[in-house]
């Protein structure tokens, strides 16, 4: 596989032009990005994971031993030399299990079909025009199908100072579609700084559709947005998108847990810039990847009216004040990892797929600065394990999933990779 050479990276990172890192913060400076990573591949299983063996685990047993870990895994260029403009995620349709939808942070959405894979990738979007983009976190951000509801589907972008949550319905006698003039505009929130702007969508098991947003940006959270529940920002909101209240084009949970005493909308706070969260297919979870300010990036699951910490904590670690923190109402992250690791966290799925039977149930994240892709599996006690599943050496925006559950990864220059 083609790898970005070293000083393009390095380049790349000095001016700041990734999809979740911050331009305002010392952090860019400070990085030195490793593409050479080494795996810390299980020695009893790397010898297994090499090539297409790697599908089936030792064992005849449909589902792997509760103490396995995973093998390596590989990145397979199964969509040819095709490539996106800055692609930032693959979303699955369940009216189209056949096609994966690709999110291009410039503005446009492309649809590629499993079955045909070297076809041409078909443009359904294009909100370019409306987009703003400029600012390497800003743009088009995420994109979430209605569940029940065939062709509509929902979007996440930023103009120049806004977000942008909006709903598009297909072309009439083309569901393959979306009509750029269908656009309602469901919410909008200013966005003080350019950068740190979240930007998932996805629909819970619950039906409803939750939203992460940033901290809106700078560096440190100087407005203390995180922790301000009459702010939206810094946080993972869910709304009602079928039964709009009064006054709203959209409705609010019953038990959204801030109705009293903050925005009606909000689900979670205390998040920093939560660059990507998924619903576990089976157990429903919600996982976010938090990215961090200068020393530490963070996974946490994410529960119903949990403070996740930022601005008083940065990982697992005070952050303002900088000792002697008040940490016991706070969630403390499934995991943390220093700048030994890596910089900017980039989170995945938990895998469901049947390709890689030995990655069942561990949810699959990435660095975007070193490349490393992980593994990461909640015990039973809820203690973490994780494992280094590939050293990739490339830029790793997002990922994303297909409606069989397998797994795949954008990079920085274009590509939509599978995991194998
Ligand atoms: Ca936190």
């Amino acid at each position: 596989m083609k790898k970005m050479p070293l000083w393009l990276v390095s380049a790349l990172l000095l001016v700041g032009l990734t999809a979740c890192f911050d331009s305002g913060d010392a952090k860019d400076e400070e990085v030195a990005p490793s593409v050479s990573a080494p795996a810390e591949i299980s020695p009893s299983e790397s010898s297994e994971a090499s090539g297409s063996e790697a599908a089936s685990p030792p064992e005849e047993s449909d589902a792997p031993a509760a103490d396995m870990k995973p093998g390596a895994i590989t990145l397979e260029p199964v969509f040819g030399d095709a490539t996106f403009d800055r692609p930032v995620g693959v979303i699955t349709r369940k009216d189209h299990p056949r096609d994966i939808y690709i999110i291009e942070q410039t503005g446009r959405i492309f649809s590629l079909n499993l079955d045909a894979p070297s076809d041409e990738p078909k443009k359904i979007l294009d909100l370019s025009g409306r987009v703003y983009d400029q600012g390497s976190e800003q743009g088009l951000l995420g994109l979430a199908w209605h569940p029940d509801d065939p062709g509509i589907a929902f979007v996440n972008y930023t103009t120049r100072t806004e977000t942008v949550i909006a709903r598009f319905e297909a072309v009439d006698g083309d569901a393959e579609r979306l009509n750029p003039a269908s656009e309602e505009i469901l919410l909008t929130f200013k966005q003080p700084y350019a950068n740190h702007n979240g930007g998932q969508l996805a629909f819970g098991p619950d039906g409803y559709l939750y939203i992460g947003t940033g901290d809106g940006g700078s560096g440190g959270d100087p407005h203390n947005h995180s922790q301000n529940l009459r702010s939206l920002l810094g946080k993972i909101l869910r709304i009602d998108v079928d039964r709009p209240a009064d006054g709203l084009a959209y409705g609010i949970p019953a038990d959204n847990p801030f109705a009293e005493e903050g925005r009606p909308e909000i689900y979670a706070y205390g998040l920093r810039n939560p660059w990507r969260f998924s619903f576990d297919a089976e157990t429903g979870k919600l996982w976010a990847a938090d990215v961090g300010q200068n020393r530490y990036e963070e996974i946490d699951i994410v529960d119903k009216g949990g403070n996740y910490g930022w601005r008083i904590q940065e990982g697992a670690s005070c952050y303002n004040p900088k000792e002697d923190c008040e940490m016991a109402e706070l969630k403390q992250p499934i995991h943390t990892y220093g700048r030994d690791e890596g910089v900017s966290v980039t989170g995945g799925y938990v895998y469901r797929g049947s390709a890689r039977r030995d990655l069942t149930g561990w949810y699959v994240f990435g660095d975007y600065g070193n490349g490393t892709i992980w593994g990461l599996k909640q015990r039973g006690d809820g203690s973490p394990e994780v494992v280094t599943l590939l050293a990739s050496g490339e830029n790793v925006t997002s990922f994303g999933v297909d409606s069989e559950g397998e797994l795949y990864v954008c990079t920085y220059e274009g590509r939509i990779l599978r995991v194998q």
